[in-house]
């Protein structure tokens, strides 16, 4: 084989390298934009790369490239991969299977990016993992078809060295030529169609994500008051008072994020009211907010359960905004909507009694993520949420319950939903050894106010548990508990008791309808 012919298959392989990991990409791109709207795979590497990146490395590309540093830092992950996918279409031709394992290293690398971001869900794996399958069942493919159509040394079609232009194609375009050339056209234009697909209909979750990270929330006219000395137990294991971001549970309908980019945003608050009200972003941003620390609880939250978060949320009281519309006083609910069709009904007397039901726009301290309901929602203390914290809010009706039926309630759930008095063990979760030991958890009562919590080992007598302060009435509270273990195994048992006497039911009941009941139990094995 001549220094030509060699270079000209070289040249294949390397295009075969490219049109395979190229093809992968752009399907894994359209695969993303359905099931992880603000990943996949070139912004997932990219991700984990300005993670991994040095901080100087970092400035210096912001000093180079300004504001397009994040164009800068795609253009360069392209270069690199197109140069790795290259290397995998050569080294599959001479030296087989190195190109797959590249791939699939590459690959895996890919599949770790993505599954230690900070927000991972098992989906956010299917475009990884799509693009890594596809390129190496076209690495595969392609090389074999390139190899197919190279001509062997020694053979007829061995082409002279000096009849070869060593610029043009070294190689004859003989039907089987033909064919190679054909696929990989073929898995290219199909590769660049899904990635511009992909990337279209994900336009729009990038300009939200790129919106967001522009905001500069506005400071409270109302911050939210000091937690109080003493609101917080220094105990291993026990549940942070206010729950960071990427751990607030999530619950919603929603199976792709609704993407909103807040220059679009609007409000509309209409039904029984004088007159019809429209806010945007930059309206409700000009507004005096409030800041108030509020636990969101959902209704389906089993006895102990962890569907419960407690966070600093900032946004403009929902009363206000009544007021401006002039509430019939026929009407008794609020018909939230948000963009993707949920329905939420929330009686108006709550709205109105002077607690803090926010048109939320923060939380702790940052513009609401994605799955939070960016950028407006609804949060209203002691209500579950099914009835009142409509994420990616775009409408207040103004109704009656007796007009109007909101998503749950028309599969069942109940019509109102007040927060049910609760508490939940958090430690001790592992075996322990015998004497002091602490008993700790939370207990809740919102915009009602928990008054004691006490303990029982075994179903013995209750016993009164250390409570910590409490940030408000409408928040969880820690207690702990320190509990003379000994030897054996044994049950403890937890109940709070409300500020208006109430104490909290051992009754066991599901979810279903409106809220679980029961008291939470844990058995400790004490060495
Ligand atoms: N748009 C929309 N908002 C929604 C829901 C939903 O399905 N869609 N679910 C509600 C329910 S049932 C709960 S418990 C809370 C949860 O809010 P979080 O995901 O921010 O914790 O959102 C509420 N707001
Ligand atoms: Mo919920």
């Amino acid at each position: 084989m001549t220094g030509a012919v060699r270079t000209a298959r070289r040249r294949d392989a390397a295009l075969a390298g490219i049109v395979a990991v190229g093809a992968g990409i752009g399907v894994g791109e359209l695969v993303a934009a359905f099931v992880a709207p603000t990943g996949g795979p070139i912004t997932d590497v990219g991700g984990l790369a300005v993670d991994l990146a040095p901080a100087w490395a970092k400035d210096a590309a912001i000093a180079l490239f300004g504001t397009a540093d994040k164009l800068a830092l795609i253009v360069g992950i392209a270069l690199v991969l197109a140069l790795l996918a290259a290397a995998a279409g050569v080294l599959e031709a001479i030296r087989p299977p190195i190109g797959t394992l590249l791939v699939i290293a590459a690959g895996t690398a890919g599949i770790v990016a993505t599954a230690t971001r900070a927000q991972f869900s098992p989906l956010d794996l299917a475009p990884p993992l799509v693009t890594a399958l596809v390129a190496v069942l076209l690495l595969r493919r392609l090389v074999r078809l390139a190899a197919l159509a190279a001509p062997r040394a020694g053979s007829a079609e061995t082409v002279d060295a000096e009849a070869v232009d060593a610029e043009a194609s070294a190689l004859p375009a003989g039907p089987d030529r033909r064919r190679f050339l054909a696929w990989a056209a073929g898995s290219a234009a199909l590769g660049l169609l899904a990635g511009i697909g992909g990337w279209t209909l994900r336009a729009g979750a990038r300009v939200a994500s790129a919106a967001r990270d522009a905001i500069r929330l506005p400071a409270p006219a109302t911050p939210a008051p000091a937690i109080p000395a003493g609101a917080a137990f220094d105990v291993d294991g026990l549940t942070p008072l206010i729950t960071p971001n990427a751990e607030f549970y999530r619950i919603d309908t929603a199976l792709q994020v609704p993407v909103i980019d807040p220059a679009d945003w609007q409000l509309r608050v209409h039904g029984q009211v004088e007159r019809e009200v429209t806010l945007d972003w930059e309206e409700l941003l000009a507004l005096p907010l409030e800041e108030h620390a509020v636990t969101l609880a959902c209704v389906s939250n089993e006895v102990g359960g962890s569907l419960i978060g407690n966070a600093t949320w900032l946004g403009y009281p929902i009363a206000a905004l009544l007021d401006r519309a002039g509430v019939s006083a026929d009407a008794d609910m609020v018909l939230s909507r948000s963009i993707d069709g949920f329905t939420a009904g929330t009686p108006l007397e709550v709205l109105r009694d002077g607690r803090a039901a926010l048109l939320a726009i923060g939380m702790n301290g940052e513009p609401l993520p994605a799955e939070h309901g960016f950028p407006v929602r609804l949060v209203v203390p002691g209500l579950y949420g099914y009835v009142s914290a409509t994420k990616w809010v775009t409408e207040l009706e103004v109704t009656r319950f007796d007009r109007a039926r909101a998503y749950w309630t028309d599969r069942g759930w109940s019509e109102r939903g007040p927060v049910k008095l609760s508490s939940r063990i958090d430690v001790p979760r592992e075996p322990v050894g015998a004497g002091p030991v602490v008993v700790a958890g939370v207990a809740w009562y919102q915009h009602v106010g928990v008054e004691r919590v006490e303990v029982r080992v075994d179903g013995g007598a209750w016993q009164e548990a250390e409570l910590a302060s409490a940030i408000s009435d409408d928040t969880w509270v820690q207690w702990r508990w320190r509990w003379d273990a000994s030897p054996g195994s044994h049950e403890l048992q937890v109940r709070a008791v409300g500020s208006d006497g109430t104490v909290q039911s051992s009754e066991q009941r599901p979810p279903a309808p409106d809220g679980a009941t029961g008291l939470d139990r844990r058995t400790v094995e004490v060495q």
